[in-house]
């Protein structure tokens, strides 16, 4: 069992494309563990994105993430950073095959509707960034055993 963190941005929310998109991630079998609307601020979009800073896309970057509110959450499942990053596509819009979310519902590079963790260490750093402990649950689900 692993566990990523996941964004719907600001031009997802924006968009209304917030069931779509997590009924895309609950149809594999990944298991919603926390989740929560907020707006990011300046402050935590640079400690998320401190891996870009001086990149040139970066000021775009903090204020597209800081824009509007954006949907949270935690998901839980075997290999959930890889095959979430699946579901999402290719980082760009144009470049992500259909059949995934970016692919199906992004034609832009810079708006890009999800954000995923990369791997492990940047899943559990990314997590406490947005959750305390006790913001993420247990919880027994029945389907389990025939998903996983
Ligand atoms: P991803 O892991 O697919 O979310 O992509 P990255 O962590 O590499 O990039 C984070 C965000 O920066 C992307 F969602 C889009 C933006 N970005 C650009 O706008 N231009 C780039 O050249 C690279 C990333």
């Amino acid at each position: 069992m692993e566990r990523t963190l996941i964004i719907l941005k600001p031009d997802a929310v924006q968009r209304q494309l917030v069931g779509q998109i997590i009924a895309r991630f609950e149809a594999k079998g990944l298991q919603i563990a926390a989740m929560k609307l907020m707006r990011i601020s300046r402050d935590l979009a640079e400690r998320h994105y401190a891996v870009h800073k001086g990149k040139d896309f970066y000021p775009r970057l903090i204020e597209y993430i800081t824009a509007s509110p954006v949907v949270v959450m935690v998901l839980q499942g075997p290999k959930a950073i890889e095959v979430s990053r699946k579901l999402m596509g290719k980082t760009f819009g144009s470049q992500a095959e259909p059949g995934t979310i970016r692919g199906d519902f992004a034609l832009c590079d810079t708006f890009n509707l999800v954000h995923g963790s990369d791997a492990p260490d940047t899943a559990a750093t990314e997590i406490a960034l947005y959750f305390t402990q006790d913001e993420i649950l247990e919880s027994d689900r029945q389907i389990t055993r025939w998903v996983s």
